[in-house]
């Protein structure tokens, strides 16, 4: 059974996780527009995995005996200034979604529900996959100063991070 104060803070992270989507998809369409193709395929990607992270905390809040409510959504951005201010917007992005995973947690360590702690486990580990892996576009894109974005666009693909093992 989770308690109302996890059941509160899991249901935000469903409407975080929902703008996450929202906000790769406004980037994809951003890049495509650009002539960017797989800087788009590298959004669009990202966007359907913030969408699966949103289905498993609706599905682990209902499955815990809870409600999940799926909340209205901020309208993103939908203009950026160019690649490096994209890819820097989203590692930005997903620090303050780590701030909140891990808010998450604390709150699950407070209640002592061991179950939601194992479970979250999932969620920190691919936070960490996904900051290192914006950081090492960054660092590419440093390295190439805002040159040769054609290569870049063509590479991108090769630099997916592996998602985190998979979890229910
Ligand atoms: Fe939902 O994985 Fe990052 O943001």
């Amino acid at each position: 059974m989770l308690s109302k104060k996890l059941e509160t803070i899991m249901n935000e992270q469903i409407g975080k996780e929902a703008f996450s989507s929202n906000l790769y998809l406004a980037m994809a369409s951003w890049a495509e527009t650009q002539g960017y193709e797989g800087i788009a395929n590298w959004f669009y990607a990202q966007a359907e995995e913030e969408h699966l992270h949103m289905l498993k905390f609706i599905r682990f809040i209902n499955e815990k005996g809870g409600k999940a409510i799926l909340p209205a959504i901020e309208k993103p951005e939908s203009v950026f200034h160019d690649v490096k201010f994209l890819f820097t917007e989203a590692l930005k992005h997903e620090q303050f979604i780590s701030n909140s995973i891990n808010e998450i947690m604390h709150v699950a360590v407070e209640e002592k529900d061991f179950a939601s702690q194992n479970w979250l486990q999932w969620f920190i580990f691919e936070q960490r996959e996904e900051e290192a892996s914006v950081q090492r576009i960054l660092d590419k894109l440093n390295i190439l100063g805002a040159h040769n974005m054609y290569l870049f666009d063509r590479d991108i693909m090769s630099l997916r991070a592996p998602s985190a093992p998979a979890a229910e």
